[in-house]
């Protein structure tokens, strides 16, 4: 019996030291001290002892017990400490790596322009009106002077919903809106998106944005529009810029005209970015036609008023030399973040 209790002493301090991993140690724990251990199968034997050695063998068992459980411990402890440190050195963190970087957008290049030209107006005492991108062919074209089968309204095709509602192919019908309500006098400018039956190409699109703008009061007259322009385009493109009026035709304006600056890039003498000319078109405006006025409730007797239209993106591509208006609506990121 003791050269058995012996070979199991043996085997389960073999076993501990060959363990390696917790799991096992556990393992031969239950094999030699759990209920069914082969420990405890010595201690159940006892009764095959001589009752007179009983007490020493089972000191001896007991002794047996405490030094396994004792190694055991021990070796449970060691390899506790191994599986910390292994844990440790596999999620060490490197405090001094550079932080991922955070992505974050910008405006897009319309969206600043848009801006520039809003800041610009609003500094000279302009209200921003916006109205519905769907509106009735009365306010888009009617009220503005471009009654059924006038050739303007061709130039213009647009979307139509049914007879009488269109997408809107200018801001106008919000200029209109606001006249309609009378509150004058009246200095404001809508910013928005319109919508023409065009063929996408470098320079068209069919939906874009427009800036218009309307003043309307007592004693307006086309030096206050001059003035106006000259101003913004100074804003817009530099204090040394020029500005050029050329006699147009439109028909809710009239005189009409359409506006050049001097190019920004070669101060006027003439260069590929505005075709050697020296000059390069930014808007087309007028006085207020009478009748459209009168359209719009208000006496052309008593007030006169001047308005202007300009493209949003035509700004952007100039501003931010871009030579293709698509790229402003692919919305390509690598493209994007330039600006
Ligand atoms: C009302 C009366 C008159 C708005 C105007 C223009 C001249 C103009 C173009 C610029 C480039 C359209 O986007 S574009 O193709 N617009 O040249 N727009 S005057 O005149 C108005 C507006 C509203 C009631």
């Amino acid at each position: 019996m003791k050269d058995k209790l012996q070979a199991i002493k043996e085997e389960a301090l073999a076993q501990i030291a060959e363990a390696g991993v917790l799991d096992k140690l556990n393992d031969v724990r239950v094999n030699f001290l759990g209920k069914k251990g082969k420990l405890t199968a010595v201690l159940k034997s006892m009764k095959d002892v001589a009752p007179e050695d009983r007490p020493a063998f089972g000191q001896l068992v007991n002794e047996a017990r405490a030094q396994i459980e004792g190694v055991l411990e021990e070796t449970k402890k060691k390899l506790e400490e191994q599986a910390l440190e292994l844990q440790l050195k596999a999620e060490v963190i490197d405090v001094t790596l550079p932080a991922k970087k955070n992505n974050v957008g910008h405006r897009h290049p319309n969206t600043i322009a848009r801006e520039e030209v809003e800041r610009i107006f609003i500094g000279m005492g302009y209200e921003v009106v916006e109205g519905p991108e769907i509106e009735y062919d009365e306010y888009n074209f009617e009220k503005l002077n471009i009654p059924a089968n006038h050739p303007a309204k061709d130039e213009q095709d647009t979307f139509y919903i049914n007879k009488e509602i269109v997408l809107r192919t200018q801001t106008s019908p919000v200029q209109a809106r606001t006249m309609e309500k009378g509150n004058l006098p009246i200095r404001m400018i809508s910013p928005g998106r319109v919508f023409r039956s065009d063929e996408v190409d470098a320079t068209h699109s069919p939906s874009f944005h427009q800036i218009e703008g309307l003043v309307v009061d007592k004693n307006v007259t086309f030096a206050d529009l001059k003035g106006t322009l000259e101003q913004f385009a100074k804003e817009l493109f530099g204090e040394e810029t020029k500005t050029k009026f050329r006699p147009h035709h439109f028909p809710f304006t009239e005189p009409s005209a359409e506006v050049d600056v001097s190019c920004f890039k070669c101060g006027g003498k003439g260069c590929r970015f505005c075709k050697g000319s020296g000059w390069i078109e930014i808007l087309g405006c007028g006085m207020v036609h009478p009748h459209v006025l009168e359209m719009c409730g208000i006496d052309p007797e008593e007030y006169t008023g001047f308005a202007f239209g300009v493209g949003l993106e035509r700004i952007a591509l100039l501003k931010y030399e871009i030579d293709d208006m698509r790229l402003l609506y692919e919305n390509d990121v690598r493209f994007l973040k330039q600006f």
